[in-house]
């Protein structure tokens, strides 16, 4: 079993810009900190770069506040990389402004057209397979046109269900190895994982969810103690990072970056 789904030598973030405030949410709990946002998100990048990758560091996009969370534009695989198409309308442009970066390390970007939408917070790719959770920002027309176009470069695409009233399918889960995945009991409940291994979060820490697999090192959100020792217990080596900012705006650990190996 490859362990190219978690193992990486590039990444690319976008700064948290001065609008980030205006972010998207599901609940408002207060205005996220632009300080204490770029400091966490300074400590996102040290974490991803003491692994040994070459992160990217994007400008903030000030017309677009949603932007730090770069996951949700863009799809990188091996064989190319596909600029999606977000389903939130304030988000659209996010994409088209990753197409030029994307060119820079692969020859191959291919890009949702529509009318469907995807965002990259509902793929999770596994090595097995990518497994695409329908939700209110990605639509059975969106996951059909990407199996489409990912399909000739070998993958398979599995549709599945974000469970009501949860944003992005990896809100709930994220890739921990070739063969598990860290996710709620409610996600883990559906039976969506079949024979994957799966590490359920402890009982209240449902937003430990969104960690992120990066090469040797879970990167997991400060603040659930009892799934970073369960993931410790399992015998990964974990990294917190601190994401109160961040969760302001219902977003995690996977969403702050674009992790691949550009084709040679
Ligand atoms: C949004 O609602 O689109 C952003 N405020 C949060 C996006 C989080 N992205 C992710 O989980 N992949």
């Amino acid at each position: 079993m490859s362990t190219r789904s978690y193992t990486f030598t590039h990444a690319i973030t976008r700064a948290p810009g001065a609008g980030v405030a205006q972010g998207l949410r599901e609940t408002d709990t207060g205005a996220p900190d632009l300080g204490l946002f770029q400091a966490h998100h300074a400590a996102y990048v040290a974490a991803l770069r003491a692994t040994g990758a070459e992160v990217t560091e994007l400008a903030a996009l000030d017309e677009f506040p949603d932007g730090v969370f770069i996951e949700d534009a863009a799809l990188c695989l091996p064989e190319g990389a596909v600029v999606l198409r977000p389903g939130a309308p304030s988000r659209l442009g996010e994409a088209a402004a990753m197409a030029p970066v994307l060119a820079r390390f692969y020859g191959a970007v291919a890009a949702i057209e529509g009318p469907g939408f995807i965002e990259g917070g509902d793929i999770l790719t596994t090595g097995r397979e990518i497994l695409v959770g329908r939700s209110a920002r990605t639509d059975a027309a969106g996951i059909a046109e990407l199996s489409g176009l990912v399909t000739p470069w070998g993958h398979t695409v599995r549709e599945l269900q974000t469970p009501p009233g949860v944003l992005h399918f990896k809100t709930d889960c994220s890739l921990l190895d070739e063969d598990t995945i860290l996710a709620t009991p409610r996600l883990a409940a559906s039976g969506c994982f079949g024979d994957y291994r799966v590490i359920l979060t402890a009982e209240g820490e449902d937003a430990a969810a969104n960690s992120v697999r990066f090469n040797g090192v879970v990167l997991a959100p400060a603040g659930f103690p009892r799934t970073a020792e369960a993931l410790a217990g399992a015998g990964y080596d974990v990294r917190t990072i601190p994401n109160t900012e961040a969760a302001k705006l219902d977003g995690g650990m996977s969403c702050l970056s674009l992790r691949f190996t550009p084709p040679d």
